[in-house]
């Protein structure tokens, strides 16, 4: 790739955010102008190796071609009508995702959040029209160190109090209990309870994998109680745990999958709530929508990306590489590492905290052309595009040895 001319440097540019742009977050030091792949460019030109994959929004790589086909055939036809029309392009995107997870319905939405959101409003509602919960007494129960979004009901069952501080008063209606602890979760679930939400792995906690038979147990408990298993797929999902969705690895079907993120292919944002009819079937006209939620481009994109899923391939891929992904992290154990857990393409690396925090460990990564970032404390997230190659991925793993062994 050929760096642009641009007008202004990286340094710049960053600088120039400074006044305008509101500093909740705290990005590394580097202005991305092109990429291609599991690889971006900044604006002089610089290349690196994309170990973040837009938080799992990036599965399929950068402006996948069959992706990015998708939607400029797409942007050429039509882009939005609104729910108030129906347009060519959602029938099908909701039959093959439907089938892709093993699902009835689709409620297609926009962000995370937003599917999260309207997970959490379905359950509600199923909880008043079919399990017959009294009038705004449904409960939820959550897991402590979840991540679900940034909403202001998203954030009212956070245990994290940098995301939920100074943003009350929170929603009621939920409850918390520790992760991967069934006999808690059973403690939690009564009769009001509509669901219980849950990832199946924590990937902002650190990706945190529960204990084996738990995801079986959380199905198991909540079919024996009458309420609903909902789990956030949305950073686990779509290939990166070497599966379709995480669940897979248990055999497990829950009620209802939210997902996003990759779903939209990197390119635009899509999300989708897919369930039982039971559930789904509960919203009526009028009860819930959104203005750009299952719109022809969206809805044209989506396609595309499911049916990069349907092979298998990306799934396989991410499971093969994983092998090496995990191999690799556990030669590094003892010499910079303190611990990790992976699952496909998806690992949570704790550095020794003698070494540097994680944004350190980030930053010297960056210095050897390798984007990742740092969740809490010490511990790296790294979760590349599933397109990475062999050796793209044993050059990471190279380049994590040589910052953590050298204490660069
Ligand atoms: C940020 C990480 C954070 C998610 C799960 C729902 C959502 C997310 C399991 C909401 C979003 C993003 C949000 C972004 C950074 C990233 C993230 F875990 F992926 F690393 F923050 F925890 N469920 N995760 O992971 O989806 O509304 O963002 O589309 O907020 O900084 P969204």
């Amino acid at each position: 790739m050929t760096a642009p001319t641009h007008p202004r440097t990286s340094d710049e540019l960053i600088r120039a955010e400074e006044p305008v742009l509101a500093h909740n977050y705290h990005p590394l030091p580097v202005v991305v102008a092109r990429a291609e792949g599991a690889w971006v460019e900044d604006v002089e030109g610089r290349r690196y190796l994309d170990m973040l994959a837009g938080y799992s929004a990036l599965n399929f790589g950068h402006r996948h071609p069959a992706l990015v086909e998708a939607a400029h055939r797409q942007l050429d036809r039509l882009t939005l009508t609104s729910r108030a029309f129906h347009n060519d392009r959602l029938a099908g995107f909701a039959e093959r995702l439907a089938a892709l997870t093993g699902q009835d319905m689709v409620l297609p939405m926009n962000t995370g959040a937003e599917a999260v959101e309207s997970g959490i409003k379905l359950a509600r509602k199923w909880a008043y029209d079919v399990k017959g919960v009294p009038a705004d007494r449904a409960t939820i129960v959550v897991v402590a160190d979840n991540f679900h979004g940034r909403t202001t009901t998203i954030v009212s069952f956070s245990t994290d109090e940098t995301a939920r501080s100074g943003f009350g008063p929170f929603t009621p209606g939920f409850r918390i209990v520790p992760y991967n602890d069934l006999a808690a979760l059973e403690a939690a679930v009564d009769e009001t309870t509509a669901a219980v939400l849950i990832e199946p792995i924590q990937g902002e906690a650190g990706v945190l994998i529960p204990d084996d038979g738990y995801l079986a147990g959380v199905r198991e408990l909540t079919r024996r109680a009458g309420c609903l298993f909902v789990a956030d797929e949305i950073q686990s999902g779509l290939g990166r745990t070497g599966r379709t969705l995480a669940v897979e690895h248990e055999g497990v079907v829950p009620d209802v999958v939210l997902l996003g993120k990759a779903l939209g292919g990197g390119i635009v944002p899509v999300s989708a709530v897919v369930g039982r009819r039971e559930v789904l079937g509960v919203l009526h006209p009028g009860e819930h929508g959104s203005t750009f939620g299952g719109n022809p481009l969206a809805a044209a994109v989506g396609t595309a990306v499911v049916e990069l899923l349907e092979t298998g391939a990306f799934q396989r891929r991410a499971a093969e590489l994983g092998e090496v992904l995990r191999d690799g992290l556990a030669a590094l154990v003892g010499r910079g590492v303190v611990g990790f857990r992976s699952r496909g393409l998806w690992a949570g690396v704790d550095v020794d905290p003698a070494l540097g925090t994680g944004r350190a460990v980030s930053e010297r990564l960056m210095r050897e052309g390798i984007l990742a970032k740092d969740t809490h404390g010490s511990t790296i997230r790294l979760a590349p595009p599933l397109t990475i190659t062999a050796d793209e991925l044993t050059s990471a793993l190279a380049s994590l040895e040589k910052v953590l062994v050298a204490g660069a």
